[in-house]
């Protein structure tokens, strides 16, 4: 349609380097054509063109002093991108890849992901280029407080309520919010993913990899199939990739591989666990250091290689863009039957193309990890509500929230005329919630 072609030319002339971005427009875009065609008054109200342009962004300096009494400087990002249907909501990434394009391109995606979830939250995205790796927990907390100092201008409950992503988990959640607090002298659900003595939610730190995995069932039992004897790769080897270990063990599946960004291990009669926990959240090591404990596991450098072992079943946990073309070839040619992504943006287009191509069962981010801003919606309740849901409810409720973004994702691929096409159901029913709001809302951004 001419209209979509129009506003992604617009896109390209003002962000053209910004390619992370424009890969995640370009997917959103295409899923909206027929939107485009059946709803005309979203066009006349430009909401097209509205939604691929964030609300705000905010840009700072981040200066902090290392172990050695040197002065460092970062860049902070948060990018407010749409808040039709409630407060910003998404995570902090600290990694030094992370430029405005990669918040951008986050932040965008989260817009569709959250509007899944069913819950009252809009999108947005944050971080920094500081890398956590190789950092004292002193270096890491002075960041943190320095990072905070600034972002607490632009943050609150009812406004815009981050989270953690790569690199920012509970330690980094904790020196931020003790820094919130310090400066706002206010005790508010302003993070989520805090810890459990001061708010934090049950399950919050599973739920990415629970979710994953709830979501992956329904996709595997509406084809009559499930978990249970297949063999699981699993790249990555952080919050999400752990817990999607531990659920998929659970369900029935044998997970073999696991990566980080330097190599992937395998290990044919399936993960230790408990060992990658403790090397990962505890001593906050490098994958290659499993094969010492188990020398009948085998250590490969490179993480694009984990591609390569054979499965039934692969789910990307790492980062954007991690599974390309040939690896997809490799996968089909190996037998998968299913891929779900863990990780926002892993899966190259062509790469999806591939897949979808040859009946491989594919699940998109925004719908497949949704689990982890749901239960941040769930954390942000609780706090509300200053009470605290047990294990168990959190996580039925994780369940079923999973099972109705397949849902409300299969039936409109199937309403638009691509039953099985998950990018195209999730986009448009993720989208049509925020449409209406916006149009509801008038031409107030
Ligand atoms: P972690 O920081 O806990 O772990 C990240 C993992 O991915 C590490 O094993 C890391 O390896 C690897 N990785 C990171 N960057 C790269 C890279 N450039 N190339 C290769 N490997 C890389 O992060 P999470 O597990 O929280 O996040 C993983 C993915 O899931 C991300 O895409 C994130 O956006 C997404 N996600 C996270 C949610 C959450 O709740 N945490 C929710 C929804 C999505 P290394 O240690 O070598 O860097
Ligand atoms: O990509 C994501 O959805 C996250 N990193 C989680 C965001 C959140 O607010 O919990």
């Amino acid at each position: 349609m001419k209209l979509l072609e129009s506003i992604r030319e617009k896109v390209v002339a003002m962000d053209g380097e910004q390619d992370e971005f424009i890969q995640a427009v370009d997917e959103v875009l295409e899923s909206l054509e027929q939107v485009a065609a059946k709803y005309p008054k979203y066009v006349e109200a430009g909401i097209f063109e509205r939604i691929v342009e964030p609300e705000r962004q905010i840009m700072f300096r981040v200066s902090w002093v290392d172990d050695n009494g040197k002065v460092r400087v970062n860049r902070g990002f948060r990018v407010q991108f749409n808040s039709a249907i409630g407060p910003y909501k998404g995570g902090l990434r600290l990694h030094p890849s992370v430029k405005l394009g990669t918040v951008k391109f986050l932040g965008f995606e989260q817009i569709f992901k959250n509007s899944l979830t069913g819950l009252p939250m809009g999108g947005g995205k944050g971080g920094s280029d500081f890398d956590p790796k190789g950092k004292s927990d002193n270096e890491v907390m002075r960041f943190c407080q320095s990072f905070m100092t600034e972002l607490q201008r632009h943050i609150g409950p009812n406004t815009d309520v981050p989270a953690g992503d790569i690199g920012t988990g509970g330690r980094e959640i904790g020196y931020m919010y003790g820094q919130y607090k310090r400066l706002r002298n206010d005790f508010t659900g302003v993070l989520t993913g805090k810890g459990l003595t001061f708010g934090g939610s049950l399950v919050r730190t599973e739920a990415t990899g629970y979710g994953l995995c709830y979501f992956t069932d329904e996709m595997l039992k509406a084809k009559g199939n499930s978990f249970e004897g297949k063999t699981v790769v699993i790249s990555g080897s952080g919050n999400v990739a752990i817990y999607a270990t531990e659920k998929t063990t659970e369900l029935g599946g044998k997970v073999v591989a696991l990566s980080d960004s330097s190599g992937y291990i395998y290990h044919e009669k399936g993960i230790d666990l408990k060992l990658v926990q403790q090397l990962k959240e505890v001593e906050r090591k490098r994958i290659k250091e499993y094969v010492k404990h188990h020398p009948d596991a085998q250590y490969h450098e490179g993480s694009t290689g984990i591609w390569n072992v054979k499965c039934d079943i692969a789910l990307p946990c790492a980062t954007q863009n991690e599974l390309d073309k040939q690896s997809a070839e490799t996968l089909v040619k190996n037998g998968c039957i299913a891929v779900a992504e863990g990780a926002n943006m892993p899966t190259t287009p062509d790469a999806i193309e591939v897949l979808q191509k040859n009946g491989v069962l594919y699940g998109p981010g925004k719908a497949a990890n949704a689990g982890g801003v749901a239960t941040s919606g769930l954390e942000m309740c609780q706090n509300s509500a200053r009470y605290s849901w047990s294990f168990e409810e959190v996580d039925e409720k994780l369940k079923q929230i999973m099972a109705d973004i397949y849902k409300k994702s299969s039936e409109a691929a199937e309403e638009f005329g691509q039953p099985d096409n998950l990018v195209l159901g999730a986009n448009i029913a993720g989208f049509l919630k925020i449409a209406e709001a916006m149009y509801a809302q008038g031409v107030a951004y």
